[in-house]
């Protein structure tokens, strides 16, 4: 028995080292919410069922998964979300953004996993329920960060499911910028990278769920993460967190 769950923890260690390789695409993808494209018919699931903040949830409450394929423009995300109420409280995008429901991609470009709370190094893109995009940008002088709404970097939309009301496809194409990227109001224009085979990135899901309480209810993952003296949530501050992927051909 000892050796059994010996093998198996040796087996989950492996599989978080070990990048998961992720498909190009030669169909174009459109984003509206649909999976009508051939390509997600044969790509397989990856779940997000880790706790991060929270119990896991019951199935009807949240259940999440999602698919991904790239070209060389974009890392395409088709995100399949069970949530029995979606809510949306606060209006302006960068109020309280973790506290409503809301999808989150982690990705690192180069990964190089490290520190990205207040710097470039990854980005933390949450997603809204109004498909708006946020990420935490860098301190200003007066050591408040700057919440900088993104929305050009992950182009979104989701529909319900019509054979499941409480189920959403959420489809997303993510531009992906490196570690060079400067705060929009610095004025650089910054460009995103140009996808290849062979490339590793750093890349985690989240989902916080909210059902209508002052704060999220439950944050679950799609990597199981190590505490820090009891805290899983360190994606939004240390890249080295996350999962890895590589893209092939
Ligand atoms: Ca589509
Ligand atoms: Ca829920
Ligand atoms: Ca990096
Ligand atoms: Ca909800």
């Amino acid at each position: 028995m000892r050796k059994v769950v010996i093998i198996s923890l040796l087996l989950v260690s492996i599989s978080n080292l070990l990048a998961a390789s992720i498909s190009k695409t030669k169909e174009l993808i459109l984003i509206d919410g649909m999976a009508n494209e051939k390509i997600w018919k044969t790509q397989q699931w990856h779940a997000i069922d880790q706790a991060i903040i929270g119990e896991l949830p019951v199935s009807s409450d949240f259940s999440g998964r999602y698919k991904l394929v790239w070209d060389k423009q974009f890392l395409y995300i088709l995100a399949e979300i069970t949530d029995d109420k979606l809510f949306d409280a606060h209006p302006n995008p960068v109020d309280a953004y973790w506290d409503d429901d809301c999808l989150e991609i982690f990705i690192d470009e180069d990964a190089s996993g490290g520190n990205h709370q207040f710097n470039f190094n990854a980005f933390a893109y949450h997603l809204a329920l109004d498909n708006q995009v946020v990420d935490i940008g860098e301190k200003d002088s007066s050591g408040n960060p700057e919440f900088l709404v993104l929305n050009n970097h992950a182009k979104n939309r989701w529909t319900r499911s019509q054979l499941d009301p409480t189920k959403i496809i959420w489809e997303v194409a993510l531009a992906v910028y490196d570690d060079q990227f400067q705060s929009p109001s610095s004025g650089k224009k910054n460009e995103p990278v140009q996808l290849k085979s062979g490339k590793e990135m750093g890349f985690m899901m989240a989902y916080c769920d909210n059902d209508g309480s002052a704060n999220r209810e439950s944050f679950i993952g799609s990597k199981d993460i190590d505490a820090v003296n009891g805290d899983k949530n360190r994606g939004y501050i240390d890249a080295s967190v996350f999962g890895k992927i590589k893209l092939v051909d």
